[in-house]
Formats: C-alpha cells, structure tokens, sequence
C-alpha cells in the first residue's frame, strides 16, 4: 500500500498520498492513455474498414482533457467504440493489469472493479473465459507485489435481457465460491435512459439474499423516482450517483427518506457527472447535500480514464469546490472502509493501515 512521506506538501501531493479506497470503478471505463495505445497497436494489422475509430477516440480526449463538459449519450458512444477494442482476453488481461497497477500508483489501498461480462464469439471470448482471466490478472498482480487489495463486482447492463441479468448473478454466486471471495456483488450499470430496472428486483433479491452485496446505479438521470424508490428499498447496499435523488434537484424527500432509513453510502463521482452534464457546474455537485446532512459518501472515479481524472483529483476537486480541510478528507477516507463489500478481516487490515500513514500526514 502506498506510503505517506512527511512534511508539508501542496494540496495535490497530500491528496496522492492519502491512503484511499475506491468503490466505483469500471474496468473498461478506466483504461488510461499508455493502454489505449497498446490496444489500438494490437489492431494496427487489420484493414481498414475493420480499424477502431482512433479519430471518435482523439476527439473525446482533446475534449475531457480540455475540461469540457460533452454528454451522457456521447459517454456512451465512448463505451461502445472501447468495447470494440477490448474483445478477447488478451485485452481484457493487460487491461485489468493496468488499471490495479494505476490505481495502486495514485494511493489507492483498496479497489473494488466492476465490469460486464461479454460474449465475443469471433475471438472466442465467453463470459466466463472473461472473469476468470479478471481474476486471474488481479491474482497476477498480487503475486507481482502490487500493493493492492481487489475486489470484483459483476455488472448487469440494463440494456441487456433479463436472461443476461439473470446469468450475471448466477455467474457472480458460482464465482464467488470459486474465487474464494474476490467476487463480492453486483452492479447495476448501463445507459440510465434504457430500460426500466423494476424488472430486475426480484433478481436482485435474489442475489442478495446469496450473500452478494449490490452496488446499483440508481437516480443517474432525472424523472425515475418510482425505480429508484423500489431499487433504494430492496435495500441496496450502495447507491451509485444517486444524482437526482434529493427534492431541489427533483427527486422526492421520500427517495431522501429511504436513502437515510437504510443508510445507503453513496458512490460520488464529480468530473464524470460534470462530464456528462448531469450537473451543471462542481460547486452545485450533489456531494454538498450529503455531506452537510454528515450521510455516508465515498468519493469515487467511475471511469478514470473516459474522463481524464484519478482518485487523488477526485478527492482534490471536492476540497477545492467545498472548501474541506485535510482532515475533512481524511475522515472521507477513512470512513470508505466502512462500506467496501470485502469481509471484516480486510476492514481491519486497511484501518491499520491508516492509523499507521495518519501521523506521517501531520494529522
Ligand atoms: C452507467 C456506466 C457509466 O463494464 O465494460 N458504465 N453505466 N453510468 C455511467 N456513467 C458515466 N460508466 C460506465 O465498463 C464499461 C461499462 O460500464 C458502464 C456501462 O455499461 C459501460 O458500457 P465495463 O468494464
């Protein structure tokens, strides 16, 4: 795990040297700039009506790394051309490998991944051969000495069929027996816009009462109060956005309510809902409305690479837009560990951890 230095550092440097945990990452969201160009070098052989679209890909980049706000359809597009690229289990095993190898780089102890099994029958890739080389890679960085502890959560796309969703969580309960608890829950991801996840519950239900945690996209986009009541109430474990969820911005104080009755933790993810225009500008992000009734937030990257950010940034663009103070941030960290899905002996070894990095940050 990343090691505090002493002394004092600029507001960047303490941010990086935080221990952090983070909780809501996709894995094909996360591919950074050196792994994409590896990827794309992979399909430099084929002709070229079979060439990925490098120019989408240029675009986007010039425009996120620009710090202009684009779309949630166009994030979409971006996941679209990204699987493309990503299509058999060579990709997803340097993938995986990367983006643990850079999460840990930036200080971050505990990693929960998620991502969407895919079929691709022209290179052969099955969902299953698609977690096990996941869980293979995260194993690969382990034994490399990363330092790093990584969890797994299967994602359901909501575009999908309900047959998918249902395999998912039957892939989630078989892998998290065969991997001896790396698999810890399920996701529900995809484009908000689609789709109606009522159908989902009692699926979800299901799931949990397994023994899966669930961490479910809920309230993303405006105007979908009676899903994201039914889903609050399964009750799911984490919120993910939970954008629209409070009265001023048009949810309901009943999703309020029921947010604070199960005490769902929300995963909060600043430049990717800037990003995509869910809010209009950092200082009127939905972090400020839970913070200040103290309801637990853990600040999170969602798709570090899509959006040219990391976990440090992240954490640094809530103290600057909010005016937090180190140890503000600390205690937002520190308090993560209370909600990641891994059992109690890993809470216990990251509380450890940061006990022993506090002092080193003059806290
Ligand atoms: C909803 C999102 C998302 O699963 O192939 N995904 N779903 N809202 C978001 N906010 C921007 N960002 C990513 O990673 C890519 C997939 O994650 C989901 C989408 O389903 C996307 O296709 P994986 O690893």
């Amino acid at each position: 795990m990343a090691t505090a230095s002493e002394g004092h550092v600029s507001e960047e440097k303490f941010c990086k040297l935080l221990p952090k945990v983070e909780l809501h990452a996709h894995l094909n969201g996360s591919i950074s700039k050196e792994t994409m160009t590896k990827l794309l070098a992979r399909k430099a052989h084929l002709p070229q009506d079979q060439q990925p679209d490098t120019q989408a890909l240029q675009q986007w980049t010039d425009i996120v790394e620009n710090g202009k706000a684009v779309s949630l359809d166009a994030c979409f597009q971006m996941f679209k051309l990204i699987h493309q690229i990503v299509d058999d289990t060579e990709a997803v095993a340097m993938v995986t490998k990367d983006v643990v190898r850079e999460f840990a780089e930036d200080g971050v102890c505990y990693l929960e991944l998620r991502s969407t099994p895919r079929d691709v029958p022209q290179t052969g890739m099955t969902k299953r051969s698609y977690i096990e080389t996941v869980l293979k890679a995260i194993q690969q960085c382990q034994d490399e000495g990363i330092d790093i502890i990584v969890r797994f959560i299967l994602a359901i796309d909501r575009r999908n069929s309900l047959e998918a969703a249902e395999e998912t969580i039957q892939l989630a309960e078989d892998y998290r027996a065969k991997s001896g608890g790396v698999v810890v829950g399920v996701d529900l991801s995809g484009d908000p816009k689609v789709g109606d996840a009522r159908q989902l519950i009692p699926l979800l239900q299901k799931a949990r009462t397994a023994g899966l945690r669930l961490a479910l996209h809920i309230a993303e986009i405006p105007d979908q109060e009676a899903e994201s009541l039914a889903l609050l109430n399964i009750p799911t474990d984490r919120i993910g956005h939970g954008t629209f969820l409070h009265p001023e911005v048009g949810g309901s104080q009943g999703l309020v309510a029921a947010t604070e009755n199960h005490s769902i933790p929300l995963e909060l993810c600043q430049t990717s809902n800037f990003v995509g225009k869910t809010v209009a500008s950092f200082d009127e992000h939905h972090f400020k409305y839970w913070f200040d009734k103290g309801h637990p937030c853990v600040i999170c990257t969602d798709d570090k690479g899509v959006f040219h950010t990391t976990l440090s940034k992240e954490y640094h663009l809530a103290m600057m837009t909010f005016d937090l103070s180190r140890k503000q941030l600390w205690q937002l960290s520190e308090r993560s560990i209370d909600f990641i899905f891994a059992d109690d002996d890993v809470k216990q070894t990251l509380r450890k951890h940061w006990t022993n990095e506090r002092s080193k940050l003059q806290l």
